[in-house]
């Protein structure tokens, strides 16, 4: 089905959609993104959503042409278009067309780009049995040199480590930091469980901080769960009881091994699915207030 995108204040057709190719976020993956979910006609903690867009542009040093308030009005837009009642919204920043060089100064016309679209989720067999991780070889950046905190177009990073997974036989890689510990997966945080306290690592350990993250560490808290975020290491996970994933197409996955050792159970466990079931309420409303 052809799709109405929005790009830089219009909704036009797909195949009229372009952007040029002296843009630098094609030229050096300049400029950042977010991928948000459509729940039962609402779009789905927007406001967080939008936030960290405005966050990751301003460490850029990308100035986005139209205002938070814009944006959200565009997005809204844009879904109704595309008639999206469950589904996935793309927003994409790029620095916009400059010369062949890395000077910005030499660019001009951020792309403003909104897609809106259905979303293919994972298998229920994934959510039924969990997900085996293995760790990627492939760490994640150095936050001296790219902030992981940025959700940037310059993802080679995590695809690296995507492709450590797949060709592992799975889905989903944990990646370390440069200290060794645990930071996230490709493209979902993750938390574990030890004697009923849900742990998952701080932003200092290199995360991008997740919005489903964020949503499901409030969730916890509202039921009465102690949250800690702590600095953990591949031995924290080895001997949790129950382990699970995190993100915006994920939801909440449970995992069930790591490198082929068991976790807890060896299957979902209870809190991570009154976890899951609580996030899936929480879908329905649209957001906490
Ligand atoms: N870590 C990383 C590195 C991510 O890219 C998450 C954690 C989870 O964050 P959220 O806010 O989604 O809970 C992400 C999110 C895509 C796509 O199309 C990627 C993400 C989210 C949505 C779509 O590749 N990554």
């Amino acid at each position: 089905m052809s799709r109405q995108v929005y790009l830089n204040g219009q909704l036009v057709p797909q195949e009229q959609a372009m952007v040029s190719v002296f843009d630098h976020g094609l030229l050096y993956g300049d400029g950042v993104f977010e991928g948000i979910r459509v729940y039962y006609d609402k779009v789905f903690l927007l406001d967080e959503h939008i936030d960290r867009l405005y966050e990751s542009a301003r460490a850029i040093r990308l100035e986005i042409p139209i205002s938070p308030e814009e944006m959200t009005a565009a997005v809204a837009d844009t879904v109704k278009a595309n008639g999206i009642e469950n589904g996935y919204v793309r927003l994409v920043i790029t620095r916009g067309a400059g010369a062949l060089g890395l000077d910005i100064r030499k660019t001009s016309n951020p792309q403003v780009i909104i897609i809106a679209d259905t979303i293919t989720l994972y298998p229920q067999e994934i959510y039924d049995n969990g997900l085996p991780l293995i760790t990627a070889s492939t760490i994640r950046n150095h936050p001296a040199a790219l902030s992981p905190r940025i959700k940037s177009l310059n993802y080679l990073n995590n695809i690296m480590a995507k492709v450590e997974a797949t060709d592992g036989g799975t889905i989903e890689a944990l990646m370390l930091n440069h200290k060794g510990e645990v930071a996230e997966c490709t493209g979902d945080n993750i938390f574990i469980i030890k004697k009923g306290v849900l742990m998952t690592p701080p932003n200092d350990a290199g995360i991008l901080e997740g919005v489903t993250r964020y949503a499901v560490m409030r969730l916890a808290e509202e039921a009465g769960m102690e949250v800690r975020e702590v600095a953990m290491t591949k031995h924290d996970i080895y001997v949790a009881d129950e382990c699970f994933l995190t993100g915006t197409a994920a939801e909440v996955i449970a995992v069930i091994s790591l490198d082929g050792r068991q976790i807890g159970s060896g299957k979902p466990g209870p809190i991570t699915q009154k976890l899951l079931g609580l996030f899936r309420e929480l879908t329905k409303q649209g957001s906490f207030d």
